[in-house]
């Protein structure tokens, strides 16, 4: 659970300088966990560490970098549980306190806590120290090119890269996708306290009875509770006052469930029972902005503890050709983004997700797709806030690196269903998440049966994970669609298309062409299908009396036509440019400082075409829009 302060739990936030060093080979030998190097250098937590000192050693460092710092245990927390919490590091992690290996975590993107009581004393000042680690290959998410892809040509074995990449593990270490490979510890660190007896989990999955008139809101409850069994001495102070659902006296005395509306008033209580169902009367419903976001209070106590999370009551669903919130037609307005800004790179940073959810209703968005990773928490809880919609994403992007790798072959299918399985633990409850992405662009064309058994499997698993069971889907890459077999059994169809730019280049006649013949197709399929990203890299300021390619003109005239053929199909449910904002990535011939197909610049300046879009989807409505046929193909 997102670690939250209130009456009876504490936070201190780690976030500062720590001491930071390059490893290039050396710290195993010299015990780096216990003796940190006299040579260190200062650097800021949370932000990557890539860009944040003037050398190229630190901007293209590949394998281990170690981070240390002393933290003191308030004495006040006597008698607490003590837990660390790593919101993110990337990709993976040890972690040692006092010299001691306490835990270590895979994967860049989701957070890990471990319990610490038994190994500090509150009154206690320990040292904490981290080693991270940023290689990639096959065997993680996102994923590496490895030496014997393609990338290099036919004789790899001398290229310095690969000589290099002979002592880590093998890996070359260049990213198959298209975003910097940022690293470090990205997000906070924080030390958080619980009571001995403590909620652990709270799960809601929410629902709407309609009724006579109106509706009332259902809220499905789930709670795990850890550590001894509270006594008696523990009952919350306040008397309790329905007895119904009411399994043991223990219990009675000890748990209470409710569910506060947006004035603190409590609108509905259960207690006793860590499994139930709530029902709040003519309730209020969650709906994107420009509808309420409106947000209820779920607050759980459980002896000394207490623990409170803000959702809200909304429906998701797809039925026919049609994705529903609430019952009603969804078209989604939004883009793909990133993470990323300058200098801290892919840190947390509230004030740019702030303003970034601030340029979404500038613009008329009203939802993004977290690609190609699952993002900061704080960006989730602010969603929840503003009633942005997201798809949610894991880091599985790049499975299926060229003609000659089956996607079965790469050692990843356990890793990525934990991967699936924490990102819906951690997300679950929020309202604003409305679809899961089990990945970006995998291979589906050339082994369309190896991409169809392993994407299937994790389809269903997927569904099985999610208490609340969202539609869940992937994004395909532009390939051949006739031989993809997987792409058409999702909830719904989300591909990628740069008609008009990485083929077809500058012929935006010919991208329409494509498109039409391409939604010939997807329409005989009877799903709901939406573009998770077309786009065009634009250079803000270079101008044009004719459109052509990498102009301002260009980028506007691009979407102005092929948004014209999507308005024509009942069965296109969505429209998600890429990209929401400039970005960084690795350096290439494709790439001029980063990938600009950015609406908004990097420093999230509107270019030309942003000024359209805002026209564009101030005039379509969230819901509603196009709704005459649904499931009806070709609706021209
Ligand atoms: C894609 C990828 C995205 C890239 C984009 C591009 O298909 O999903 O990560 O940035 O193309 O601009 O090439």
């Amino acid at each position: 659970m997102y670690p939250i302060e209130n009456a009876s739990r504490a936070i201190e936030l780690l976030d500062g300088l720590w001491d930071f060093k390059l490893d290039h080979g050396e710290a195993l030998a010299e015990h780096w966990e216990s003796r940190f190097p006299d040579d260190a250098e200062k650097l800021y937590v949370p932000a990557s560490y890539n860009d944040q000192r003037e050398d190229p050693a630190y901007r293209n460092h590949t394998g281990k970098a170690w981070y240390q710092r002393f933290c003191t245990i308030p004495a006040f927390y006597q008698g607490q549980r003590l837990f660390l919490r790593f919101d993110a590091v990337t990709h993976d992690a040890v972690i040692y306190l006092n010299g001691k290996k306490i835990t270590e975590h895979r994967g860049g993107f989701l957070p890990f806590e471990v319990e610490i009581t038994d190994y500090v004393s509150a009154g206690e000042t320990f040292r904490l120290t981290v080693c991270s680690d940023n290689r990639i290959d096959h065997s993680t998410l996102p994923v590496g090119n490895e030496e014997g892809t393609a990338f290099f040509g036919s004789d790899n074995a001398q290229v310095p890269a690969v000589q290099a990449a002979k002592k880590h593990r093998g890996t070359v270490n260049l990213p198959n996708f298209d975003f910097f490979n940022y690293a470090g510890i990205q997000r906070h660190v924080r030390l958080y306290t619980t009571p001995m007896s403590y909620i652990k989990d709270i799960t809601l999955v929410p629902d709407i009875r309609k009724k006579a008139s109106g509706h009332d809101g259902i809220l499905h409850y789930e709670i795990e509770l850890a550590g001894p069994k509270c006594t008696t001495r523990d009952r919350i102070a306040e008397p309790l006052h329905q007895e119904s659902d009411i399994r043991t006296e223990e219990l009675k005395l000890n748990l209470c469930v409710e569910i506060l509306d947006a004035d603190g008033e409590v609108v509905a209580r259960a207690v006793g029972s860590r499994k139930g169902t709530l029902c709040i009367p003519d309730a209020v419903l969650w709906e994107p902005y420009p509808g309420t976001p409106y947000l209820y209070t779920v607050r759980v106590r459980y002896g000394k503890d207490e623990y409170s999370e803000k959702t809200g009551i909304r429906t998701v669903a797809v039925e026919g050709t049609r994705f529903l919130i609430n019952g009603k037609p969804f078209y989604f307005k939004g883009f793909g983004k990133h993470e990323d800004f300058y200098i801290h790179g892919r840190g947390t940073d509230d004030v740019l997700n702030v303003k970034d959810i601030s340029l979404l209703h500038w613009i008329g968005a009203n939802s993004f797709r977290t690609s190609h990773y699952p993002y900061a928490e704080e960006m989730y809880r602010l969603c929840d806030e503003e009633g942005i919609v997201i798809i949610d994403e894991t880091p599985a992007v790049g499975i299926g690196a060229g003609p000659h790798m089956d996607p079965y072959t790469f050692p990843i299918k356990d890793y990525h269903k934990t991967v699936l399985h924490d990102l819906i633990q951690r997300d679950k409850n929020h309202p604003s998440v409305i679809m899961w992405s089990m990945g970006n662009e995998p291979d589906t064309e050339n082994f369309p049966e190896s991409a169809y058994e392993y994407w299937r499997e994790l389809y269903a698993f997927t569904h099985k994970e999610d208490p609340a069971d969202r539609p869940v889907t992937f994004v395909c890459c532009q390939n051949d669609y006739t031989r993809d077999l997987v792409t058409r059994t999702m909830d719904v169809v989300c591909i990628n298309r740069y008609y008009g730019w990485y083929n077809l280049s500058g012929d935006l006649d010919s991208a329409v062409y494509a498109w039409e013949q391409e939604l010939d197709f997807w329409a005989a399929q009877g799903k709901p299908v939406m573009v998770t990203e077309y786009g065009c890299d634009t250079l803000p300021g270079f101008h044009g009396s004719v459109a052509e390619m990498w102009t301002e003109e260009f980028q506007k005239e691009y979407y102005r036509r092929i948004d014209e053929v999507f308005d024509t199909r009942s069965f296109f449910i969505g429209e998600h440019l890429w990209a929401f904002a400039d970005f960084n990535t690795i350096q290439g011939v494709y790439r001029a400082d980063g990938n600009r197909k950015g609406l908004f610049t990097r420093e999230r300046r509107p270019k030309l075409a942003a000024h359209w879009l805002k026209d564009r989807w101030h005039t379509i409505p969230n819901f509603g829009y196009k709704s005459d046929g649904q499931s009806t193909p070709v609706q021209k």
